[in-house]
């Protein structure tokens, strides 16, 4: 048992947006992903976790001024019976989190909830991890947290192998995006309840659909042309491969079966504002995730222009502006 004292730690993660995307793991247990993904942190809805170690029968999970739902909490609890295990300490704890995330926003909590959960939990009992070692753990949480662990751009690599092999090589990184001065403009098309969590749609996209393995091979592609195009600051490239990567994924979705549709009306037409800003000689690229909601990359310097377009079709309340954002920070003690 560790004698750490029952101090308060408190860490603050920010959403990360995928440009090459998680769709599918080769581990479930340990979050081992079929590809490597890489992503931009923002700036914007951080959550803000607190983790106290205290003598009490079990782990006690507020979310925002309530009692966190059992399912919520119940995850929350497994990922601390992570780090007690390598704190070697049985103790429970108490735990407060706060999420900025507007509901519908389709910014996923669960990365910077799970980013913020770790960099809290180990600080509480009394690891002292580096970022690889953090990233790793945030993945057993949800596999998108271990990007937000890092700020700006990041890559979580597959890793190589299985098992601990796998568990190992598994890790995110920060990339060297300082030649790209770059926004992404949300456009909130709906604030509907997903059809289908992204967990349950990656596993049968993976054992469903003739599509998936095509995606899988183009990803690497798409991974190496995009980090060179990063390093460059060459948004045009970063741009095309984004979109082409997500479009690809969900073509994997259209394809499973019962098919995995997060498309809505309002997403088809933001998709042709997107390319009609191009064939106006803006250059700006779009993004989605397990959901209708889209995301538009674009230069810092034509960001008023690209959320003025999209506020035109979505309304001005449902477009966001945000920039590359810090990494997983703890708060002194
Ligand atoms: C991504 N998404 O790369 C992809 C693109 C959604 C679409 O990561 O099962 O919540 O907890 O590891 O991280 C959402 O999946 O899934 C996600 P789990 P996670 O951002």
């Amino acid at each position: 048992m560790n004698s750490v004292s029952p101090v308060p730690r408190t860490a603050r993660a920010y959403p990360n947006i995928a440009l090459i995307k998680y769709w599918g793991k080769r581990d479930e247990l340990l979050h081992l992903p079929t590809t490597s993904s890489l992503s931009m942190t923002l700036d914007i809805f951080p959550t803000t976790t607190t983790v106290t170690v205290c003598d009490r029968e079990f782990d006690e999970v507020i979310l925002g001024d309530e009692p966190a739902p059992t399912d919520f909490a119940g995850k929350v609890s497994r990922f601390l019976d992570l780090v007690r295990d390598r704190a070697h300490d049985t103790r429970h704890a108490y735990v407060h989190t706060c999420n900025t995330v507007p509901l519908g926003a389709g910014l996923a909590s669960s990365a910077a909830g799970f980013a913020a959960l770790t960099v809290a939990a180990t600080a509480a009992y009394g690891l002292d991890l580096k970022e690889p070692a953090l990233t790793r753990l945030a993945r057993r949480g949800s596999g998108s947290a271990s990007r937000s662990i890092c700020g700006g751009f990041a890559q979580w690599h597959r890793g190589e192998g299985d098992g601990t092999a796998g568990d190992e090589s598994s890790f995110a990184e920060t990339l060297d995006a300082t030649r790209l001065n770059v926004a992404l403009v949300v456009a909130v098309v709906s604030a509907r309840e997903k059809p289908i969590s992204s967990r349950a749609a990656m596993r049968r996209t993976m054992e469903t659909s003739p599509f998936y393995l095509p995606w899988v091979k183009s990803s690497a592609e798409d991974l190496y042309r995009m980090r060179k195009a990063i390093y460059a600051g060459d948004l045009p490239v970063v741009g095309e491969v984004a979109e082409r990567n997500a479009l690809g994924m969900h073509a994997t979705m259209l394809g499973a079966r019962p098919a995995v549709r997060y498309f809505a009306p309002g997403s088809m037409q933001v998709l042709d504002r997107v390319l009609g800003l191009r064939d106006e000689g803006v250059p700006a690229y779009a993004t989605m995730d397990a959901g209708p909601n889209v995301k538009v990359l674009c230069d810092r310097s034509d960001s008023s222009r690209v959320a003025a377009d999209l506020a035109e079709i979505v309304g001005t309340e449902q477009v966001l502006v945000a920039h590359p954002g810090p990494a997983a920070t703890l708060e002194t003690a």
